[in-house]
């Protein structure tokens, strides 16, 4: 949900998800899931977090983007190069190629005006007590202490060269006794901690009749760094204290310490992605969590916010507005709702808009899902390339003895199956089909149906979390079905335990009810399991593969996992098509 920055949101009834755990100051070994450190996961990481609007996420990774990808509009920058952008993005975009180049203010580039940041009274150009020239003052000036913490320490670090940012806020130089004097002048200084540059935060000015403290740093370096047994090391190689791991706070600079969390401790807000963010996070407006929690349940308070000085973070979040999105996973009416699998219910038209049925001769033989354009995803076990022309999708159907009038039917140009599809063990059982067009169309034209999206990261869904099946498949007793049916099952974790030696973590999802009274079967094969996010947005997490029998529950149905897919898929029918975020 984008919205006016002038805004304030809070949040009138927390989700059940959002668990937090108050520690006092104690480590938390148990907060964080070791196995998912393994992964190495930074800021970078976009099976975790949202990509900077300059970025586009690529195999799991925020890369650049080019400046000319940029959205036009916007107003001119200077970097400190001394040359000026076009828009904040345009001069991010060439930062994240060209790292030396960075932000120095809003506007056009002056002579007079240069953005400075420097470190006095250390014993070594890696600390001291911070102090910045602002792009309108003449002289420099001091940082209270008040408004300094971690992540604005590692920023002035990023913005003095030292890549890993701060080591240290708390330690005390000796400034000279004249300087106390006049130290109730000092800029406040408020940043969000993905800038590279002090000058992209907000600078406050305050003045106070109390002696507030001046901010000082220790950049982080490799001589100054120790590590013991009490800390964490973070992805890129610094060490920061146990207990400030899974905090919200990003001490580690690259955030590693805030991704791989089960839940949080202190001030803030646990994303069910297994990320922990600050609580002021939670309801500002923007989404932090890739699953989108933090800005769900949130109440508009009319209370407005004076913003007096250049806000980057305002127009990061404007250019994100700005980015093309894709339409998928929304019915587009809720159809006049006429009343009326294993177990499961009939479905109405229009219920499940992204499911097909796959003919093949003469039957029914397979489910499949449209994703979009000209494509439908179904199991590798369901079809085979060189059967393309026999094949038939059938679109927006409910009852093939009886079709309804929405139907549409498509013929097939192209059948991709997984290089590495394994018909013994059904790994990687996943394949494309592109459907034809009519002669001198440019679409598909399946106006009676809506694509379910693919989903880009592993981490939108959890174990526990309810689901549905739909299909034609068999009925318990192996009763033909002719009708749609759908039914509400839950992801399953730790499958192995049902299928040992078969059961692949990755590439698997298993799903069903405690007493096995929905499930797939004979028939749903390649059609969808569905998941909704916290937004009703509906993503498609596994295809209907395999499982021993039908409807036991010591067998629960097996299902591709089709977020372990997604470079695949997006390799074969554009990113521009099923990617979300960040095209
Ligand atoms: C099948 O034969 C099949 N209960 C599909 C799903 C399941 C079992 C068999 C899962 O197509």
């Amino acid at each position: 949900m984008e919205s006016p920055p002038h805004r304030n949101l809070s949040r009138c009834a927390k989700p059940g998800v959002a668990e937090r755990t108050f520690t006092s100051g104690r480590p938390r070994k148990d907060l964080v899931d070791w196995k998912c450190l393994l992964n190495k996961y930074t800021h970078r990481s976009c099976n975790k977090v949202f990509c900077q609007p300059w970025q586009k996420c690529v195999d799991g990774t925020c890369v650049c983007k080019l400046p000319y990808m940029c959205p036009k509009s916007g107003t001119p920058v200077c970097a400190t190069n001394g040359r000026e952008f076009p828009t904040y993005c345009h001069q991010k975009s060439f930062e994240c190629l060209n790292p030396a180049t960075k932000f120095s203010n809003n506007g056009t580039c002056t002579e007079e005006g240069k953005f400075n940041v420097s470190l006095s009274y250390g014993s070594t150009d890696a600390e001291g007590i911070v102090q910045v020239k602002l792009v309108d003052q003449d002289e420099k000036m001091f940082i209270c202490k008040k408004s300094w913490s971690m992540t604005e320490a590692n920023v002035a670090c990023f913005d003095l060269g030292f890549q890993q940012g701060a080591l240290v806020i708390q330690r005390r130089f000796n400034i000279p006794g004249s300087l106390r004097i006049n130290s109730t002048e000092c800029l406040h200084v408020r940043c969000r901690g993905v800038e590279t540059s002090l000058s992209e935060c907000i600078f406050t000015k305050r003045r106070t009749n109390t002696y507030q403290g001046l901010a000082d740093v220790v950049c982080y370096t490799k001589d100054a760094d120790s590590s013991t047994n009490q800390s964490f090391q973070c992805v890129n190689g610094k060490h920061i204290p146990q207990e400030s791991v899974c905090n919200g706070v990003n001490e580690c600079g690259d955030q590693s310490d805030e991704l791989c969390c089960k839940g949080c401790q202190g001030k803030a807000f646990f994303c069910k992605s297994g990320v922990c963010i600050p609580e002021q996070y939670e309801c500002n407006g923007e989404v932090d969590c890739i699953t989108g929690e933090d800005e769900s349940g949130c109440k508009e308070e009319t209370e407005e916010t004076e913003i007096l000085t250049p806000n980057m973070d305002t127009e990061r979040q404007r250019i994100k507005s700005l980015l093309p999105k894709v339409s998928c996973g929304v019915k587009r009416n809720t159809h006049t709702r006429r009343r009326r699998v294993v177990g499961g219910k009939p479905a109405d038209v229009g219920d499940y808009p992204w499911q097909v049925a796959i003919k093949d001769g003469e039957r029914i033989t397979c489910g499949g899902i449209y994703i979009g354009g000209c494509w439908v995803l179904t199991a590798a076990h369901c079809v085979r390339p060189s059967r393309a022309s026999h094949y038939q999708v059938w679109t927006a159907l409910l009852d093939w003895l009886n079709p309804n009038a929405e139907l549409r039917v498509r013929t097939v140009s192209r059948v991709i199956v997984h290089e590495n599809y394994n018909g013994a063990t059904y790994q990687n059982d996943i394949a494309l089909i592109e459907m034809k067009k009519f002669r001198g169309r440019k679409e598909c034209e399946l106006f009676n149906s809506v694509p379910a999206c693919v989903p880009w990261s592993p981490y939108l869904f959890q174990p526990n979390e309810t689901c549905i099946i739909s299909g034609w498949g068999r009925e318990r007793d192996n009763q033909k079905v002719y009708s749609l049916r759908w039914g509400e099952v839950n992801l399953i974790g730790n499958c192995s335990q049902f299928y040992a030696n078969r059961y692949y973590e990755k590439e698997m999802q298993c799903a069903g009810t405690n007493d096995g009274s929905i499930d797939a079967c004979k028939g749903d094969s390649g059609g969808p399991l569905v998941c909704k996010d916290i937004n009703n947005v509906t993503y498609v997490w596994g295809i209907v593969s395999w499982g021993e029998n039908c409807g036991k529950p010591e067998f629960p149905g097996v299902y591709t996992r089709v977020a372990n897919y997604f470079n695949w898929i997006s390799n074969h029918v554009g990113r521009s098509l099923i990617s979300q975020h960040n095209v």
